[in-house]
């Protein structure tokens, strides 16, 4: 908890550190109630900083130091200064040894930080700032260390001991103990350090590499979980071989382990060779996950597991620099995900998400750089920006320099920085240098924060033959009141002629056309590009594959957006036309309600969606997501003023519509589809995903139809489906209906099946939160007594709270406030247990801004309860006072 006033740490304060350390030495004794930590540091002057012996200033908090000493003098209180933060030290020597002892509590430690326990296990999260409550140590990314690490513990129950690099060795100890030894001898900063002591089961596998030495792959769960890992295993082999044969990057320990624990902030941390993951990260089998759940998994193992390179070997010289690792990383497991499962569905997937919660953050109280320039507590900065936008530049860097040349500059960069802390700058100067360009201008990206808009027009001559596309850049204003320079904006597009095939493309001033699909780089605030030999006026194909995160406009009809949709070479492409032509036509629907008057749906929608329902040689993926009107939140990002009934009204109006006027087409392909599950037991594949995201959508949409048949198909479903796909959407389809009874019963047989597994009881939770039925708030609050919940678990959290303010936008923006009330009262309550988690739950109120003027200052009123409330953790504290600036 804060005691004074939170600092505001700035980029342009960086210094290198005073000192470095070379060698960590540990030694963790875990007691029942209390643990020891003895830390032998062997440490050095850093020549950079010159020769004089300023004071050491080690970070530390919530510690209890027992002794201190630096080479053979042990310190007493006089030699040194402590304060809540920090221990300050007066080296004598340019090289020196320093031994501290500390006491600590994981076993109270409820944040969920540091050292901790999860159930019976102990086990760290260190990123970014939590070592320090483990020890006395410099902790910030640019001091790099070897480490090894002993733990001791009772052998009966922590029979596990586990940390990073290779073990080296272990035995047995006095009263009933046991200890370990493990040595990373990979130079890392200490956000990277684990520990894991428990009774833990594991299954195991091995890896050979390209270069052909063995690596043990090890995952270790609780064990009634044994059954569920081998849908991990197989992930994390793929992403072995992918980063060898896509980056040319091997994996370097002899093993490589993953430990699944049940309470974690966030999905999952890459710790050298010991990779802790939230158990809903790791576990996955047919009966208790579900599609959506499998594919999560394949992605953060990826990810995790390559964060070995892009993170690890190469880390960041300061937490500014956390795009640089993050954005990188989940560039590569999108491309990742996109090589194993369908890339474009991938695609539209990631956008949409962008587009309705990145978009959202730039245009807020906490939008901030890719780079940012200062912050409160780093904590809060593990957002969408950083990570999502992140990786789009990334994206971008490599559409820009095209595969190839990507690669180059990527091995480069590997090669010259491995071992090292470093920035975003020396990411792009390996870009560059490997390709010999200037990315001076795209730098921009990193520095400005807000999404740029793009409006284009167009113009055709036709006695010329000459098409002309006008590009105007702009970027909204952001809290950082900074000055916004035009951006580096690859547009990569394409010219449809009036049967719908690609023109070739010839710009002015080139001989011969090159290409019909061409990247288009955009640098000024305004610019015309004339396409030569058009011989009628063409239909743009803009920004396909979404080649930049930016708003684009063009003047599109319903009717050239309905060709798009069919004809478009770009699979991106025509599921954006379906988005934009939904987009117009809700528009209108939220305005007929907004006037009073009756709602009445444009016809041609039905028509477009018909198409695509009728057309079996799409990719049912694809149908399911060209199905997928867009959501509340993206209808509520894209308003000036977001109207949450009337968007809730018209969104469930068309949807209506949707199933009486395309019940037959929907009905069918549902029946086709729930046939084939029937007689295919489960797989976790591209293909079989498609399958049942088609069939799960379509069974959505028929149940609005209220026919019995459909009720009587749900159930079935329920019932006799072998898989959580399937037997989720039944249950969500049944809770969000009028059926009272059956909502009752499946909701309580459900219940009672997987009430010993508590990531299906998350799902559980989830599907009654996000119900937009009426009554929403007591439901929750109601869940909220369940034994199955508790506000320590932030899986829990954010599957009954997450969920509610998040998605269930009618009931938690109730007019009357409570639902704020109710978000207010629960951060108040976390701040004080997990402020990291406390934070992340005030997303939806930092919006206020967006609503009507009754709402937004019932909201700014909480915000305003929770700055008053009492002593506020220092996430808590930015993102509130941030909120209200
Ligand atoms: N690097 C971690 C995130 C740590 C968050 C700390 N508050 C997970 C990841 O991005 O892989
Ligand atoms: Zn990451």
């Amino acid at each position: 908890m804060r005691t004074e006033q939170p600092q505001v740490i700035y980029l342009k304060d960086y210094q290198a550190p005073e000192y470095l350390i070379d060698e960590t030495h540990l030694t963790f004794e875990l007691f029942e109630d209390h643990s020891l930590v003895h830390a032998q540091l062997l440490m050095r002057r850093n020549p950079a900083r010159g020769e004089g012996l300023p004071p050491l200033v080690l970070n530390g908090q919530q510690l209890q130091l027992v002794s201190v000493q630096l080479d053979d003098q042990a310190l007493s209180a006089g030699d040194y200064q402590l304060d809540d933060d920090s221990l300050t030290l007066h080296p004598k020597a340019q090289t020196f040894t320093l031994d501290t002892t500390v006491k600590i509590h994981p076993e109270s430690n409820t944040a969920l930080e540091g050292l901790y326990k999860s159930g019976s296990m102990y086990c760290t999260q260190c990123e970014a700032e939590g070592f320090r409550k483990i020890t006395y140590y410099l902790d910030r990314p640019d001091v790099m260390s070897t480490f090894t690490t002993t733990v001791i513990a009772e052998q009966h129950r922590y029979p596990i001991l586990l940390s990073n690099g290779n073990p080296i060795g272990s035995g047995p100890a006095d009263d009933g103990r046991h200890w370990a030894t493990w040595e990373d001898p990979f130079k890392k900063p200490a956000y990277l350090f684990a520990l894991v002591a428990g009774d833990l089961w594991c299954v195991e596998d091995t890896f050979t590499r390209q270069s052909g030495r063995d690596v043990a792959l090890r995952i270790y769960v609780e064990p009634e979980n044994i059954d569920k890992c081998q849908h991990a295993m197989v992930s994390l082999k793929k992403s072995m071989r992918w980063d060898e044969e896509v980056y040319g990057r091997e994996y370097d320990l002899d093993i490589f382990m993953i430990v699944a624990v049940n309470d974690f902030n966030m999905g999952a941390m890459e710790n050298k060779g010991l990779n802790i993951f939230n158990s809903s990260c790791v576990l996955a089998r047919a009966e208790t996950a579900t599609d959506a759940a499998h594919q999560r998994v394949e992605g953060v193992v990826a990810h995790e597991y390559f964060h070995n390179w892009t993170g690890n070997r190469i880390t960041c010289r300061d937490w500014f620099q956390l795009s640089l690792k993050e954005g990188f990383t989940v560039f590569r497991d999108a491309e990742f995900s996109a090589d194993m499962n369908s890339r474009t569905v991938k695609r539209i997937e990631d956008v949409a998400y962008l587009r309705t919660h990145q978009f959202a953050e730039d245009a807020g109280p906490m939008a901030h750089p890719v780079r940012p320039d200062s912050f409160i507590e780093i904590s809060n900065f593990y957002t969408l920006t950083i990570y999502e936008k992140g990786a789009e530049v990334v994206g971008m860097v490599r559409t820009l320099l095209g595969a190839e040349g990507f690669r180059k500059g990527s091995d480069l960069y590997f090669e010259r920085h491995d071992g090292q802390a470093v920035t975003c700058d020396d990411f792009i100067k390996a870009m560059e240098d490997a390709n010999g360009v200037d990315l001076t201008q795209f730098k921009r990206w990193y520095s400005q924060a807000g999404t740029p808009r793009l409006e284009v027009s167009e113009d055709y001559d036709s006695t010329a033959q000459r098409y002309s596309l006008t590009f105007r850049q702009s970027c909204p204003q952001t809290p950082d009141k900074r000055e916004k320079l035009p951006f580096v904006i690859p547009v990569a597009l394409g010219l449809l002629d009036a049967e719908g095939n690609d023109l070739p493309l010839r710009l002015d001033g080139e001989a011969s056309a090159q290409g019909s699909s061409r990247v288009l780089s955009l640098t000024e605030a305004e610019q015309t590009f004339i396409f030569l030999d058009i011989a009628a006026k063409p239909l743009p194909s803009l920004l396909r594959g979404f080649s930049a995160p930016v708003k684009l406009s063009f003047p599109y009809n319903r009717d050239q957006l309905m060709f798009l949709m069919q004809h478009d070479s770009d699979g991106f492409n025509r599921w954006e036309a379906g988005q934009q032509l939904s987009v117009q036509v809700l528009q209108e629907l939220i305005g007929q309600h907004q006037a009073g008057q009756p709602l009445s749906l444009d016809p041609r929608l039905i028509t477009a969606l018909a198409t695509v329902i009728g057309n079996d040689a799409l990719d049912p993926a694809m149908v399911a997501e060209m199905l997928s009107l867009p959501g509340e939140a993206y209808l509520t990002e894209i308003s000036q003023v977001a109207d949450v009934d009337a968007i809730h009204a018209a969104r469930e109006f068309a949807r209506k519509q949707i199933a009486e006027q395309l019940f037959d087409a929907l009905w069918s392909r549902y029946q086709a589809n729930r046939e084939v599950s029937r007689r295919t037991p489960y797989v976790a594949a591209a293909e079989h995903f498609a399958r049942r995201s088609l069939q799960n959508i379509a069974l959505s949409y028929l149940m609005l139809s209220g026919k019995p048949q459909v009720l009587a198909a749900t159930l079935e479903q329920f019932k006799d489906s072998d898989n959580m796909t399937e037997r989720l959407t039944a249950l969500a389809v049944v809770v969000n209906s009028p059926f009272e009874a059956e909502r009752a019963e499946v909701l309580q047989a459900f219940a009672e099946h997987f009430k010993d597994n508590p990531l299906v009881m998350d799902q559980w939770f989830s599907v009654q939160a996000a119900s937009s039925l009426p009554g929403g708030l007591a439901r929750v609050k109601a869940l909220m007594q369940h034994p199955a919940f508790t506000l320590k678990n932030p899986n829990k959290v954010r599957a009954l709270i997450g969920a509610f303010a998040g998605q269930n936008l009618v009931n938690f923006h109730a007019a009357d406030g409570s639902g704020y009330r109710f978000l207010a009262d629960l951060v108040i309550e976390l701040n004080a247990l997990n402020p990291q988690i406390a934070s992340r739950q005030l997303a939806p109120l930092t919006r206020w801004r967006k609503y009507d003027s009754a709402r937004q200052a019932l909201m700014k009123a909480e915000l305003e309860r929770i700055l008053a409330s009492g002593t506020l953790s220092s996430d808590v504290y930015e993102v509130v006072s941030k909120s209200l600036a």
